[in-house]
């Protein structure tokens, strides 16, 4: 992943372009809406940039392109999304702390395991404890 233009020395720890919904927000129930985008874990944050498609270039930093928007890991829970919650293959159910739900999915194998790793394993350290 290129990093931050804003901090340099932080690179980020994953990205790449993943298909994305919300399901709930604030505890309500939303339509689905999926859309592809760029996903980026940095830290304990999950940032997804709307319409950004395959671009593998760095846009959150600057003026025209903020992220679509951000998820706080801290206290989220990761899960493989029961059919009920989406007819695709390859879907994890995103819950977190503030009460919004989201389902992330992509057609490839390798890259949505890749994903489930890297979130379960930020999930897990509890490193902001
Ligand atoms: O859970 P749902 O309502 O069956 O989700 C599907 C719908 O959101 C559908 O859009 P509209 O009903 O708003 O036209 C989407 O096109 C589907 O992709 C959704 O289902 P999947 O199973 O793909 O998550």
């Amino acid at each position: 992943c290129p990093s931050s233009p804003k901090h340099p020395s932080t690179p980020s720890e994953k990205c790449g372009v993943l298909n994305v919904t919300k399901i709930t927000e604030n505890g309500k129930k939303l339509r689905k809406n999926w859309t592809s985008s760029w996903t980026v874990l940095q830290g304990f944050s999950l940032l997804f940039a709307k319409g950004q498609g395959s671009s593998t270039s760095w846009k959150f930093g600057s003026n025209q392109s903020k992220p679509e928007f951000t998820v706080d890991l801290r206290g989220a829970s990761v899960e493989w999304a029961s059919k009920e919650k989406s007819s695709k293959k390859h879907v994890i159910e995103l819950k977190t702390r503030q009460g919004a739900e989201l389902l992330i999915q992509s057609e490839i194998d390798s890259v949505i395991n890749d994903w489930y790793r890297a979130l379960t394993e930020t999930i897990s350290t509890h490193a902001w404890e």
